[in-house]
Parts: C-alpha cells; sequence; structure tokens
C-alpha cells in the first residue's frame, strides 16, 4: 500500500517522536467553513504546542496522504466535491484517483499502516436511533484496529446505549478521561459507564501498552468530555435533535448524509451553540491525544 506522509511526519515517526493523527471528514462535512478551516488549523496548533506532531489524512487523487498543507486544508474546507469515505470507499478511492475525506474508519486505517498510534477527533460514528441496522463503519474499524482513539464518546445524533453495548461486545476498551460516564458528545455524562477511569496520559499509555503486549487487536477508546463551559443541556439538546430527526425523515435523508444534516441542523436551531460545543471538545481531545502521544513513547 502506498502511503505519501509528508516529510515533517516521516521523520517524526521514524524517529519516534510523538505523532497525533487527526481526520477530515470533520473538516469537509462535519462543521461550516469558515470555522472548519479554523479549526483544522488550531487543532494542528494545538497539537504542537503540548508537544507532538499533527497528521491530519485525506485521500487526494486517490492517495492517501498523512500530514497535509495549507492548500490541502483549503481545499477540504471549501470544496464542495471532496467525497466522504468509509472502508468501502477505500478501492473506489484508489482506481478512480478521488479527492477524499476520512472518517474515524478510514482515518484510523491509513494511520496505523503509517505508523501512528494516537489519533483524535470529535465524536465517533455507532448504531443510528430508530434504525439499528445502520451502524457506522467506525465501529468494526476500531475493533480490528490497535491504535488509541481520543474522542468525546460517539455523537449525540446516534442510540448511545446501544452503540456502547457494541463497543462492549466486540472488545473495544473504553476509558473516561477524568470521568466515569461516558461523555455523550455535546453533553457530559449518558448514564453509560466506562470501563474504567484514568486520570492521567501515563495510564491511557500504560493501558495501551498491555493491550498491545496481549496482541489485542481493538482500540483502546479514551472518551474526553466537552469542556464545561461549552456543555449544552441534555433535554434542550434532545428537543432540538428530535426535530432535526424528524426533518431528516421527512426529506428522506439517509445513508452517510445522515450525520452532517443532522449537526448542521443542531447548530441552526441552537443559534450555533453546539457548533460551539463541537469546536471546544475537538480542540480539548487533540490537546489529550498529544500528551498521551507524548507519554506513550516514553512507555515503550
Ligand atoms: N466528529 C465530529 N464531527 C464529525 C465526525 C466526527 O465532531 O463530523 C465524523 C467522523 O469522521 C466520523 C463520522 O467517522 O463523522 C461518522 O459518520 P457516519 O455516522 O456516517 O459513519
Ligand atoms: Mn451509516
Amino acid at each position: 500500500m502506498k502511503i505519501r506522509v509528508s516529510e515533517e511526519v516521516s521523520v517524526a515517526i521514524d524517529q519516534h517522536q510523538p505523532v497525533v493523527a487527526l481526520e477530515s471528514t470533520v473538516i469537509a462535512h462535519g462543521l461550516p467553513y469558515p470555522q472548519n478551516l479554523e479549526t483544522a488549523l488550531k487543532c494542528e496548533a494545538i497539537v504542537r504546542e503540548s508537544g507532538a506532531i499533527p497528521a491530519t489524512i485525506a485521500v487526494f487523487g486517490g492517495e492517501f496522504c498523512v500530514g497535509l498543507d495549507r492548500e490541502q486544508l483549503q481545499r477540504l474546507a471549501t470544496d464542495k466535491n471532496i467525497r466522504k469515505i468509509s472502508r468501502r470507499d477505500l478501492p473506489i478511492a484508489v482506481a478512480n484517483k478521488l479527492d477524499c475525506a476520512t472518517t474515524v474508519a478510514t482515518t484510523a486505517f491509513i494511520a496505523y499502516r503509517a505508523g501512528i498510534r494516537i489519533f483524535a477527533t470529535g465524536g465517533i460514528g455507532g448504531v443510528h436511533r430508530g434504525f439499528s441496522a445502520d451502524v457506522s463503519a467506525d465501529l468494526p474499524e476500531l475493533a480490528q484496529t490497535p491504535i488509541t482513539v481520543v474522542c468525546s464518546g460517539a455523537k449525540i445524533v446516534l442510540d448511545l446505549p446501544a452503540t456502547r453495548e457494541w463497543l462492549e461486545t466486540h472488545g473495544i476498551t473504553v476509558l473516561g478521561w477524568q470521568c466515569d460516564e461516558m461523555p455523550a458528545f455535546y453533553s457530559r455524562s449518558s448514564g453509560l459507564a466506562v470501563d474504567e477511569r484514568v486520570d492521567s496520559a501515563e495510564e491511557v499509555a500504560a493501558i495501551a501498552a498491555a493491550r498491545d503486549g496481549l496482541d489485542l487487536k481493538s482500540s483502546v477508546l479514551v472518551t474526553v468530555p466537552v469542556p464545561g463551559e461549552f456543555e449544552i443541556d441534555h433535554e434542550e439538546l434532545e428537543t432540538i435533535l428530535a426535530e432535526a430527526l424528524k426533518l431528516a425523515d421527512e426529506n428522506g435523508i439517509h445513508g452517510k448524509e445522515i450525520t452532517p444534516f443532522l449537526l448542521a441542523q443542531m447548530s441552526e436551531k441552537s443559534g450555533g451553540r453546539t457548533l460551539g460545543a463541537n469546536i471546544a471538545l475537538l480542540q480539548n481531545n487533540a490537546r489529550v491525544a498529544a500528551e498521551i502521544a507524548a507519554c506513550s513513547l516514553i512507555e515503550h
């Protein structure tokens, strides 16, 4: 498999410096312009300030790219023809030389094969509400990729209890970053337990190292609550989400369009507060991931 790794990221990987992978679907399809570009740049800057090298991942002309330049980030943020790809789309993207944004599934796939072991995102995909046959390919990818994924749980538009059960059944270790409950994306609690609370990056690094020692192939999911000042009350959110779900149903929106549609609707209906929460949690997760990356290398 050919992966185009930027000079900076390539050197960092070779020299065993801490590297954090970042995804691109959130840029192309998860946030509006210009906040998407600003957030992508800010997350990279935060990773650097926290002592690691950022490696944003996308596909250009069918080539897997790890570590993007400003022009590539700009294209992801503005070009309406960027395709959102999951695992099933990988052969199409390569054969047809497409320009694509990578989801959690495909970012994890490429990051792992490039030699990166830590990845930060906002919220993973999961089991959808109402139509439980719609299960994001993020979940099986996490079950078969031994990396550490830092997120704020699964996106609130999903069936969180069903998603939590799926993670358990498939052996994905769910850690709570300084919390005892799995966060619910825009809200800090979900009522769903994590497998273990962790209070430091060292604890996460030790658990991931033990996973490798056991030759387990599943991800360690580090779930980090949205910073308190950006949290959105759960009940208020459910009201907004119910309206958005109804609208999606009326408009026949499904498949890979559903998540971006619901995120945009909620932002509109909350006067931009869900967008603010999403940006805050993305930045915070990038910081936590960089801290974990920095001490993971000492562990090895
Ligand atoms: N985190 C965010 N916003 C996003 C995503 C994550 O804060 O838009 C993206 C991720 O790329 C994730 C995808 O893989 O949403 C899930 O999409 P789906 O439900 O169609 O599998
Ligand atoms: Mn789906």
